[in-house]
């Protein structure tokens, strides 16, 4: 069967509408309109967490979708600004994902940085936010997301993204006998790791949830891995308004669980 695209499935339904021609061009281009709208979404974090990697991994963004200034350049100068880019589904459903210059570098920057930042996130649907799963030292991270969340209200609009699971390091007690962190054949934690993450996860989840931010709105994965990626986008859809929920859930490109896992179990499984 033919695709049939989201201009002759509105066609078709307003057609059957028992309204007036002029009530249907109304319709029409109000939907219209609403097509045009992309959800958008800005990312906070430091240079380096895994921002683009984690948009990669969760929507159809494909690397040359992500203009050359956006990716990791470690020259890049103090004069870093903003910068948006968006993507588009078949359907025409709109992402814009908008990245800023990274926080946390200095407290003379960050004072600098933060009326800019809290200028900008105003202007988006949902802020997400990347930390580094193993750092244990969070307090400019806390300071800097209170006073964001204080001035956009954004509380219920956050999402903090605990990145890089797979490079948390075993406690030494667990580390004996050569265990080895990330289990490469099934591509997932060992259970070793998996305990190391649950701690890192309570620690942060207490750190942040005393700035206000929901516990349920703080998700662990490995963007390089692609282990728990898709409960970072569900999480994300779960926070959109609700007429930006089909948009960013057409886009997605949560990929097979199976990805990942060496040839030999594919070979087992299938
Ligand atoms: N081990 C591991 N590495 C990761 C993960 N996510 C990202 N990386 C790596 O971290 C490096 C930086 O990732 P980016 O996605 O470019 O980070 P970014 O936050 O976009 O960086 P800037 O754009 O410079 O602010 C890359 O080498 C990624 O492959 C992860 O979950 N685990
Ligand atoms: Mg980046």
């Amino acid at each position: 069967m033919p695709e049939i695209g989201l201009g002759e499935r509105m066609d078709e339904l307003l057609n059957n509408l028992p309204v007036s021609e002029q009530k249907k061009r109304e319709l029409r281009s109000d939907i219209q309109a609403d097509l045009e709208e992309p959800v958008r979404l800005i990312g906070a974090g430091q240079t380096g967490v895994g921002k683009s990697t984690l948009l990669r991994s969760i929507f159809a963004v494909r690397d040359e979708d992500i203009p050359e200034e956006i990716t990791t350049d470690a020259t890049r100068a103090e004069t870093e600004r903003f910068r948006s880019f968006q993507i588009e589904n078949e359907d025409g459903f709109k992402i814009e994902f908008t990245d800023g210059p990274g926080l946390g570098e200095s407290m003379q920057k960050d004072e600098e940085l933060i009326p800019e930042w809290i200028e900008q996130v105003r202007q988006h649907d949902l802020l997400y936010w990347v930390i580094d799963a193993s750092s244990r030292d969070i307090r400019h991270i806390q300071e800097n997301m209170k006073r964001i969340l204080d001035e956009t209200g954004y509380r219920d609009r956050i999402v903090v993204v605990l990145n890089k699971v797979d490079q948390i390091e075993l406690e030494r007690s667990e580390r004996e006998d050569d265990i080895q962190g990330w289990n490469e054949t099934y591509n997932v934690p060992t259970d070793e790791l998996e305990r190391q993450i649950e701690r890192r996860t309570d620690d942060i989840v207490d750190k942040l949830t005393r700035v206000g931010v929901p516990e349920d709105q703080i998700v662990a994965c490995s963007a390089l891995k692609r282990w728990n990626h898709g409960k970072v986008l569900d999480t994300i859809i779960q926070n959109l308004p609700p007429e930006k929920q089909i948009k960013a859930s057409a886009n997605r490109d949560v990929a097979d669980i199976r990805e990942l896992v060496s040839d030999e179990v594919l070979e087992e499984i299938e």
